[in-house]
């Protein structure tokens, strides 16, 4: 048996004070990879005591120093991009290309929030009286919970842990219960990198230690990335507290495609958003909403591609696809199928699994066709490999589809006109809009968020990433050594 995964707390690697352990298990063999440290409350209350204290010398440790940390931290990530890949793919079973570049996600982050060491931007603006000054400041918060799910076990964190950090403060991480051996050797690169002990802290284990988090009185902000449900369970929570919270749910994307456009590009762009990380993405394509001149061919186009898909172990770099991420999400999937064929719907191609693999996950790529407006299916995140096809008369139509849902994080149009092009980017209400592009791909220098159920108005990434990590300081200076304020408090009374 390969040895424990354990939680970090003050810069040790411990087993958990009850000593209860879990499986992290390989989707596609269902092999056992580690035994992991069950963590509960004493678990969450000794990383947020030890955060506590590492924070007094980091908030102080110059935001330029922080920045090196994280250089290192990026050059840690590049040097181990393989291993990090190979052990991602292992745990959660997306494709080795695609775990690559979850890693690269990292990479990317560390440096973008490394060279926010020189900027943190503040501003100043006059001020109302002689030789006074004014100023805001981006100021660090305290102790910050990460709560992050399994479908980007090193991006998703990065996009939180790296401004976290940048901005002075210090962490607990409860990373998703079905990838805590690549959570654990992403906190090894910043223990490798030189960032000092309990400044990141992790504890593994199910969604109650996550709850912990949520609850405890020491921890000020909670960024959260998982599903809308449990999400706004966790809202509620630190509201009834008084904490900051940042939410990233779930979505229900589409890809709009015109009659005018270029069908090749479209039929790619749709295959690999739909399909690509076997559809468990939160920016995943799970609509196709397509005007009727072009649907013939592009749908028989897209059974042909989709039956061309290998499924296998990730790790083949020939595979297409992996499996689902365990058996509940297999079981949540294969429930959309009896739902879809209920409500009357075509399944085109898949809606099983397949017939000659006896272990792993493994989902066919699934298209539907007939689906209506308001249909569950048409409706509901799946997170699976699952395409709805919904046929529009017009562009307008299509918008109206695309908008009648109740997340909005990601949205795309394929058509070669560019006044269409335009006016989608003005009417499509997502958070990110694609033009000829699919619906996934987004890059860590813009915000990254959606609208609806989708969030609750905070976005992650970018230079805007680092207000869920940061409170605004507004400082004003009097130097003119006499008393100002009676003087211009009486002028504004006497006006007023
Ligand atoms: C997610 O699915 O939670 O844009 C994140 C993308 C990736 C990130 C997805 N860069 O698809």
């Amino acid at each position: 048996m390969p040895d424990l995964v354990r939680n970090f707390i003050g810069g040790e690697w411990v087993e958990s004070r009850s000593g209860a352990t879990f499986n992290t298990y390989n989707p596609a063999t269902e092999e056992v990879i580690a035994p992991v440290a069950q963590s509960g409350s004493a678990d969450v209350n000794a990383a947020v005591d030890a955060a506590k204290e590492a924070y007094k010398n980091w908030r102080l440790t110059p935001a330029p120093r922080r920045g090196e940390i994280l250089f290192r931290v990026a050059q840690l990530l590049a040097e181990r991009k393989e291993q990090l890949a190979s052990l991602m793919t292992q745990e959660m079973g997306k494709i080795i290309s695609e775990t690559r570049g979850d890693v690269q996600e990292a990479i990317d982050m560390a440096y973008y929030m490394g060279g926010e060491g020189r900027r943190l931007m503040g501003y100043t603006a006059p001020v109302e009286m002689p030789n006074k000054f004014g100023m805001a400041l981006r100021d660090s918060v305290g102790v910050i919970g990460l709560i992050t799910p399994w479908n980007f076990p090193i991006a998703v964190p990065s996009w939180k842990i790296l401004p976290a950090l940048i901005a002075g403060n210090a962490i607990v991480f409860k990373p998703g219960e079905d990838t805590p051996a690549t959570a654990a050797e992403f906190v090894r690169v910043f223990q490798d990198a030189g960032l000092p002990p309990g400044v990141l802290n992790l504890v593994l284990g199910a969604g109650e230690v996550g709850d912990f988090l949520v609850t405890h009185q020491g921890v000020r902000v909670i960024s959260f990335t998982g599903s809308t449900q449990t999400g706004l369970k966790v809202y509620a929570k630190a509201a009834s507290i008084g904490k900051k919270v940042s939410l990233e749910m779930g979505g229900k994307n589409a890809i709009i495609v015109l009659d005018d456009a270029n069908l090749d590009l479209a039929v790619d762009a749709i295959t690999w958003s739909a399909f690509g990380t076997t559809g468990q993405r939160c920016t995943a394509t799970s609509r196709l909403i397509v005007q009727s001149g072009i649907k013939p061919q592009l749908v028989e186009a897209l059974v042909e591609k989709a039956r061309g898909l290998k499924l296998g172990n990730g790790l083949d770099e020939s595979v297409n696809m992996g499996p689902l991420v365990n058996q509940k999400a297999l079981e949540k999937v294969s429930g959309y199928i009896k739902i879809a064929k209920h409500e009357g719907v075509k399944v085109l191609i898949g809606g099983e699994r397949p017939s000659d693999m006896d272990k792993g996950f493994f989902f066919q790529p699934t298209l539907f066709d007939g689906v209506e407006r308001g249909m569950r299916v048409e409706q509901e995140e799946i997170f699976g490999p699952v395409l709805s096809i919904v046929e529009v008369g017009s562009m307008e139509e299509a918008i109206e589809v695309n908008n009648g849902v109740a997340y909005g994080l990601s949205s795309s149009i394929f058509t070669e006109n560019v006044n269409a092009a335009f006016r989608a980017i003005r009417d499509l209400t997502t958070g990110i809009v694609y033009i000829n592009h699919g619906t996934t791909g987004a890059e860590i220098q813009f915000p990254f968020g959606g609208t609806r159920g989708t969030g609750n108005g905070m976005r992650e990434a970018g230079q805007v990433g680092l207000d869920s990590f940061t409170e605004w300081k507004s400082v004003y200076v009097d130097y003119s050594g006499r008393l100002q304020r009676a003087q211009i408090d009486t002028e504004r009374i006497l006006n007023g």
